[in-house]
């Protein structure tokens, strides 16, 4: 960058001490792309809040979330204090939605006397109280109610939407008093204190941030906001989740940069001069704020004229004659040199701004101080590109784009006034920042319209907040309610044993014995109704079991056709799994883990009962297999039939003998467990044990859940292929839990808190909300990206709002159905410690099924939940690695071993 871009072509200063005097305003690519570097090296550090030397800019996280829907409505007063210069500005701004006709603002400026920006702070709050009063007096509104929006253009730590500490004092102003103290409290009180009208406070922000939530978005969304007026400063959104303060992981946030302060001299020292140290030391507040006294507009005059005074002085202009006014700071202003600088304007107006400094200009002096103006302003748009493109990088680094699209909101009077500033800025962007397609968009009324907005989204979120909150109120279940839970599980568990009315079928399983490690043989097993169907050889010695097995599809035709279908093609599966382990021929006693509910008669006489699944409801399941297997001319030899959770509390009984419940949360979801024989009404006996399949899905099938069941259950269970059935089964397990989501959010949606209140197609398309995405969506790390990952596959209109709020919405539901699975856990290890009269029992439960296994909280929210309602049992949960093949494989050994007994 050899020569600063806009440079005029007609500067070809004679004088050896005014181009001197130029050259020193001139920054070489290298060195902008230095100061680049550092930036975004002090502002990471700043992100990520390390210890060590404070970071050279401050990065404070405003509480703004979101950009503006255009939704937004109502009337606001908003108050300017700081942006420009030595005038306060109020507004009242009238937002009209996305179909409104646009409103213009009604504005008016008042110019804060030197005095008050310099003497006590209560002095300076007063003054804007007055002048707020002022304003309102003449408009036609009532002196109750009003929302006002504070902006405030200096560095605050802001703790709340309506909460912001001043850090310091920047450009002209100071205030004794206010550093430290929560501007707006200040202003409350003042305006308390003056007591003509009622005025609400309800959100304070930096003028940046005004300008980015006022801009229309361009090429991409609005999400950086740039002033340079008095002072300069950018904010822009970030990941929250990279934002060491919050402590949060999830959506975005403003972020005020506060460049203003950037003060690296390793990046800064080669490119500052004699007159930005002088212009430091005579300012009010030497030492600070060395970048923004380079850039914004305070200072451009003032550096104009500490070049002017000294070019006289050395006789290089004006004939060697200063003026008082010359030698006076503050002299001349950002008008001033925005005036000489425009070529348009001629050397006439040059000559005259000069005259009126008190100065006699000879005709090359008009150029040459042209020349100075246009270098000093080069270099601050120059300057304010290279920290611009930082945050360009910044975005791109964090959102992982390698070509970022986006809209900067820009605002000041640098951008209003001078001409040129813009042009050289988008230029040296572009070198800087070569992928990044930015437009600029200039804030059309001063950022006013943005603070407004901002107003206006903080008291959207809050009703937002509010009706989400109703929305789940009903998921979230006190521990008197799982306690209930527990009670009424209990009495149907009672109920169902005696053989009386009861939700709870209590099916025997005619197992009697969980292994006991002498079991011996190779044996064949099935697993289907989960997601997979399994055939496995288990083959049981001395050294442990040890497992082949291949999964079959089961096309969906045949899982909703006949039953004689279903066999013939499982029987196909067995013949082709017996092909490929060269057992063909063999006739291997046979365990089916068949996950449905079944009246067993013996271990291998099963009716499956009426529930889920495929269409082959009261047949005997083993005599159909087995005809099928006939009419293959395969032999085969069924010697139990076990369900899922029998099969998993089997394979995990074979590890641990304390494993006496076998739990499934998967597809569906079920318990089993040991119960003491004299219990059960339906098989004789009164000694010894029987495990007994609870079949728990169906717990509340006779109303008894209704006061939990909310309307969402309601929609979920109408639609099902068996309503009024299985509706603890419908409010836990994964076949269900994605769409009472999507029965929330199309509710979310006709209320307006979610995707903008538009209805899609796809959201009301039955079962297009997978459970696995709850799974994806609550993992911990990532997990707005899913969200948003997911949502956008589903082709929904998205913002990060609504991905917080959809995380939201699944944690609620998985959350309720891991503590109602955990009161059905909490009361069977109750009644197993109460049939054994222990003080405290310790035992394992055996766990299988996508859903616990997957899910990231499932498991530590059933165990927690456990640990709470049954605190006298100690519960250890086992998931089973093998699934519930291999326990049934393990029936049939405990069978055949208890056959080999009996013949001996
Ligand atoms: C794996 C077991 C199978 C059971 C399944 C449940 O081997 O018997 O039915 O877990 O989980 P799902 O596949 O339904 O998620
Ligand atoms: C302040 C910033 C402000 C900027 C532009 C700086 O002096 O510290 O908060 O955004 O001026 O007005
Ligand atoms: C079935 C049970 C099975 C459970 C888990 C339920 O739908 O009725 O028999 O154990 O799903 O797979």
């Amino acid at each position: 960058m050899a020569r600063p871009a806009g440079h005029p072509s007609r500067c070809l200063p004679i004088s050896p001490q005014v181009q001197e005097c130029l050259q020193q305003f001139k920054v070489t690519g290298a060195q902008l792309r230095q100061i680049q570097t550092s930036l975004l090296g002090s502002m990471e550090q700043a992100l990520r809040g390390q210890a060590g030397p404070a970071p050279a800019v401050r990065m404070l996280p405003t509480y703004v979330g979101s950009i503006p829907h255009g939704t937004e409505q109502g009337d606001f007063v908003v108050l300017e204090l700081g942006a420009t210069g030595a005038s306060l500005r109020v507004l009242w701004v009238t937002l009209t939605g996305i179909e409104g006709h646009k409103v213009e603002p009604r504005s008016q400026e008042f110019v804060i006397p030197q005095e008050v920006m310099l003497g006590p702070g209560q002095q300076l709050f007063d003054f804007a109280a007055r002048c707020l009063s002022e304003f309102l007096d003449v408009l036609p509104v009532g002196n109750q109610g009003l929302q006002l929006g504070f902006s405030f253009s200096f560095p605050c730590h802001q703790t709340g939407l309506d909460k912001s500490t001043l850090i310091s004092w920047t450009k002209g102003f100071k205030c004794s008093d206010v550093e430290g103290q929560d501007v707006v409290q200040l202003l409350r009180d003042a305006i308390q204190r003056q007591g003509a009208y009622s005025i609400d406070v309800v959100a304070v922000v930096n003028d940046t941030v005004g300008t980015m939530m006022g801009c229309e978005p361009g090429v991409g969304p609005c999400e950086v906001g740039l002033v340079v007026d008095t002072g300069t400063n950018a904010c822009y959104m970030e990941e929250a989740r990279h934002v060491a303060v919050l402590d949060e992981d999830r959506g975005r946030v403003c972020i005020s940069i506060e460049w203003g302060s950037f003060s690296d001299e390793g990046a800064l020292g080669p490119v500052q001069t004699i007159f930005d140290r002088t212009l430091d030391h005579e300012s009010l507040n030497p030492g600070a704020q060395r970048f923004e006294k380079m850039i914004g507009g305070l200072y451009l005059g003032e550096l104009v004229r500490l070049v002017l005074a000294h070019l006289a002085q050395r006789g290089a202009l004006f004939g060697g004659h200063t003026s008082p006014v010359l030698r006076s700071q503050g002299s001349i202003l950002l008008e001033h040199v925005a005036e000489m600088e425009d070529p348009s304007a001629g050397a006439a107006r040059v000559h005259a701004v000069l005259q009126d400094l008190g100065l006699n200009p000879k005709a090359s002096d008009a150029e040459w101080v042209q020349c100075v103006c246009v270098a000093v302003c080069t270099r601050a748009a120059q300057l304010c590109a290279a920290a611009l493109a930082a945050v360009l990088s910044r975005l791109q680094h964090s959102r992982e784009q390698q070509a970022l699209q986006i809209a900067v909101a820009t605002g000041g009077r640098v951008f209003e006034r001078h001409p040129r500033f813009l042009s050289v800025l988008r230029e040296t962007v572009m070198l800087l920042a070569p992928d990044c397609n930015v437009s600029f968009i200039p804030s059309v009324d001063g950022g006013g319209r943005g603070v407004a907005m901002v107003t206006a989204v903080a008291a959207r979120l809050a009703a937002h907040r509010r009706l989400l909150e109703e929305t789940l109120a009903p998921f979230r279940l006190t521990r008197e309610q799982l306690a209930e839970v527990q009670a009424q599980m209990r009495e149907a568990m009672a109920k169902g044993l005696q053989g009386e009315a009861s939700s709870l079928r209590m099916l025997p399983t005619y197992v009697r014995a969980t292994p006991d490690g002498s079991e011996r043989g190779d044996f064949l097993a099935l697993d289907l109704g989960g997601t997979n169907f399994r055939v496995l050889l288990v083959r049981v010695a001395t050294g442990g079991v040890q497992i082949s097995s291949q999964i079959y599809s089961i096309p969906e035709c045949v899982a909703q056709g006949s039953g004689q279908q279903l066999f013939d093609h499982i029987v196909d599966c067995i013949v082709d799994f017996q092909q490929k382990q060269g057992l063909s021929g063999q006739s291997l006693p046979l365990g089916f883990t068949f996950s449905f509910p079944c009246r067993q008669m013996g271990l291998d006489q099963v009716r499956k009962t009426s529930g889920s699944g495929a269409g082959c409801c009261d047949n005997r399941v083993a005599q159909q297999l087995e005809a099928s297997f006939f009419v293959q001319a395969v032999e085969l030899n069924v010697v139990a039939i076990v369900n899922d959770t029998v099969g998993t509390m089997m394979s995990c009984g074979y590890e641990d003998p304390h494993c006496e419940v076998g739990l499934i949360v998967g597809t569906g979801t079920n318990a089993c467990y040991m119960e003491e024989l004299r219990n059960v009404a339906s098989v004789d006996g009164d000694s010894g044990q029987m495990c007994i399949n609870t079949e728990w899905g169906a717990f509340g099938d006779d109303g008894s859940l209704s006061m939990l069941s909310t309307r969402f259950d309601a929609c979920v269970d109408q639609a099902s292929i068996n309503p009024g059935k299985q509706r603890f089964e419908k409010m836990i397990s994964g076949m269900y839990l994605g769409e009472i989501v999507r029965h929330i959010l199309l509710h979310l949606t006709s209320l307006g808190v979610l995707f903008r209140g538009q209805q899609t197609q796809r959201l009301q398309t039955r079962d297009i909300f997978k459970t696995k995405f709850l799974s994806e969506i609550e993992s911990d790390s990532l997990a707005l990206r899913q969200v948003r990952a997911i949502l956008e596959d589903l082709g929904l209109p998205l913002t990060s709002d609504d991905a917080l709020m959809v995380l939201e919405v699944c944690q609620a539901v998985s959350k309720r159905a891991a503590q109602l699975c955990g009161a059905g856990v909490a009361a069977v290890v109750e009644k197993i410690r109460e049939n054994r009269g222990l003080e405290e029992l310790t035992i394992s439960v055996g766990v299988d099924g996508t859903l616990y296994k997957l899910h990231p909280h499932f498991s530590s929210l059933v165990a927690a939940t456990v640990r709470e309602l049954a605190p006298r049992c100690v519960v250890t949960f086992l998931q089973s690695e093998d699934g519930s093949g291999k326990g049934a494989a393990l029936v049939t050994a405990v069978a055949c071993r208890l056959a080999q007994r009996t013949r001996v």
